[in-house]
């Protein structure tokens, strides 16, 4: 297959990785995802318990690279609603852009107002934030808290029914964000962020650029970035059968929601869309989609099937 053959409509096929390299993703995916469960921090909840659940946000320091900034005062309207109706904020990962910057003072520094809102809900006992792939420097160098926020990488939402939800970023699935997180985070640091400030945005489709050469790695990117969060959906899908575990999970920047009898995964998508938050809300025993855009919320469409919760 060449390149030119590739297309990147909705259910395109997925690149078809060798059988042997599947395999042994899939094996060391399942492990790493074992271990998030076992070591999850567990919290009881019940019919009348309220949960928002964002992620991928990428708070940076308010600069050029900043894709935060946009979403900035819908976010803060986000939060101030949920607050005020008491629901409980948990932060799918992602929250911070710490490839770009290397430590956590310029976020802080640049969205103070962001912090002062997560540290009432904190205060309050109804914030929980886990890490993702961006929020650490490397495997094993996982923040044990945000400005005095602690962070945790797997949370489970325990039912008194004894149904479980399992939550975690979901970069556990992804082989680029660990085996070969250095070599990832470093074009990140270096590649991405000279493109993005040269505004060639590699993904961003409505861009031309007459270079040839940055046209192909604009192009290669983009059917990179349409078929890897399948992938990794693929095996998110594949432990959750296994395991029989509801799993929710952030990371694709996919917004997922299973259908009626459908493998019990969910995603909350990412709040990157200039003047958009996509999000889920865990209110009544049931997960529903929730969209903001120009501080108007919207519900769009409703999972009721997941009976019992
Ligand atoms: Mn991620």
């Amino acid at each position: 297959m060449t390149q030119t053959d590739l297309t990147l409509n909705p259910g395109t096929a997925v690149w078809p990785y060798p059988h042997i390299l599947q395999e042994s993703w899939r094996t060391w995916a399942f492990r790493r995802l074992d271990a998030a469960l076992a070591n999850a921090v567990r919290l009881p909840f019940n019919s009348h318990s309220r949960f928002v659940l964002f992620s991928d946000l990428h708070r940076g320091d308010g600069g050029p690279t900043d894709r935060f900034q946009p979403n900035k005062s819908l976010f803060l309207q986000a939060l101030r609603h949920y607050y005020e109706n008491g629901y409980t904020y948990i932060e799918v990962g992602d929250g911070d852009e710490l490839w770009l910057h290397d430590d956590l003072q310029p976020i802080v520094r640049a969205h103070r107002d962001v912090f002062e809102w997560l540290h009432r809900f904190k205060e309050d006992g109804r914030l929980h934030i886990l890490y993702g792939n961006h929020d650490i420097k490397g495997p094993e160098d996982c923040p044990p808290h945000k400005d005095g926020i602690p962070t945790h990488e797997a949370l489970v939402l325990q039912h008194a029914n004894g149904q479980r939800l399992f939550i975690c970023h979901g970069h556990q699935a992804d082989l680029t964000n660990a085996r070969l997180y250095a070599l990832t985070r470093f074009l990140n640091k270096s590649l991405w962020r000279w493109l993005r400030l040269q505004s060639v945005g590699l993904i961003d489709a409505d861009m031309r650029v007459e270079n040839h050469i940055l046209n192909h790695i604009r192009h290669f990117f983009k059917v990179w970035t349409h078929q890897q969060p399948r992938h990794i959906e693929n095996r998110l899908k594949e432990w959750a059968v296994k395991n029989q575990q509801p799993i929710i999970c952030g990371h694709t920047h996919r917004m997922a929601l299973p259908g009626t009898g459908g493998v019990p995964y969910f995603n909350t998508g990412s709040c990157l869309t200039a003047n958009r938050l996509s999000g889920l809300e865990l209110i009544q025993g049931q997960l529903k989609p929730v969209h903001w855009a120009a501080g108007q919320q919207q519900r769009v469409g409703v999972y009721r099937d997941w009976a019992n919760l």
